[in-house]
């Protein structure tokens, strides 16, 4: 079925082939959001989860993550304007005096590929950057990346300035990175901790969960 065919050319880290397969499954009339989540997703969770596992390697998941935004960007000006509601917003970016990029463009892709909309402000974010982004898109998620030592403390020092501008309430913090922890989490205050790309989706997924009425 193409989309399994699908689902294996994103796994297997094929652009071009991912490119045509998607094309070939809007020519035939399946649905955007069918494609999105049966195909493309389908095979990044695959990898993510074979990553996991310690079961691949890096290269292959940045080919997998290239193949599905290869896919993706056929797809993005269809759901955007398809009545497919894209989810909500979130600011991503690696803190200050970090330059590492990888893991949080991993975290980047797997959110996007679950339809949320990532704003990404790169890597050596200041504190003040991460606040305007957030107010400037109403964004209900900061998602922020560290691979120091040196530079963990970032993560709770812009946590302390999201509250000092009153906007700590209403935004979801979620941190990783490989040096972060879920207790070094908790210890500062953020929402939630997630160990790697494919879990900060469902993390994502569980904060912004209506919460359940008794
Ligand atoms: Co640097 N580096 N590096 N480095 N580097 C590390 C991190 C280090 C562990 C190497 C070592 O000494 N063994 C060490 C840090 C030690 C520490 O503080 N604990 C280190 C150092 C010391 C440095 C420099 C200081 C070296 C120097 O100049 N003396 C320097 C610092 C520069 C700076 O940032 N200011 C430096 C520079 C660099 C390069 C520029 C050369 C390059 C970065 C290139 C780039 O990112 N574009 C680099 C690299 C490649 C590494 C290693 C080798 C690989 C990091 C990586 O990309 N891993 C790394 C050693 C290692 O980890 N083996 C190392 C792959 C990536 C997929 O994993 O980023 O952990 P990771 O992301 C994972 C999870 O952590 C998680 O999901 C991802 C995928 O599953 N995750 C999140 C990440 N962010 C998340 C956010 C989330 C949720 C999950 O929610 C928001």
């Amino acid at each position: 079925m193409l989309l399994d065919e699908i689902a294996r050319s994103v796994s297997g880290g094929q652009a071009v082939q991912t490119s045509r397969l998607v094309e070939q499954a809007l020519a035939d009339g399946l649905e955007p959001g069918s494609v999105l989540n049966d195909g493309l997703m389908a095979g990044l969770t695959v990898i993510g989860e074979r990553f996991k596992r310690n079961d691949c390697y890096i290269p292959e998941v940045l080919l997998a993550a290239k193949a599905m935004h290869a896919g993706m960007s056929l797809l993005r000006p269809l759901l955007a304007g398809g009545g497919e509601r894209l989810r909500d917003k979130i600011v991503l970016g690696t803190v200050e005096s970090d330059i590492h990029d990888i893991g949080k463009n991993l975290v980047g892709m797997m959110l996007e590929g679950a339809g949320y909309r990532v704003i990404d402000l790169g890597v050596n974010v200041p504190a003040g950057r991460f606040l305007a982004a957030l107010e400037e898109h109403a964004a209900p998620v900061l998602a922020m990346s560290a691979l120091l030592s040196t530079t963990m403390p970032r993560l709770q020092a812009t946590i302390a300035e999201l509250e000092k501008a009153g906007v700590r309430e209403r935004v979801k913090v979620l941190v990783g990175g490989a040096p972060v922890t879920r207790e070094y989490a908790q210890r500062i205050g953020a929402d939630g901790y997630a160990p790697e790309a494919a879990s900060a989706v469902d993390l994502v997924l569980d904060l912004l969960a209506p919460a359940p009425t008794v």
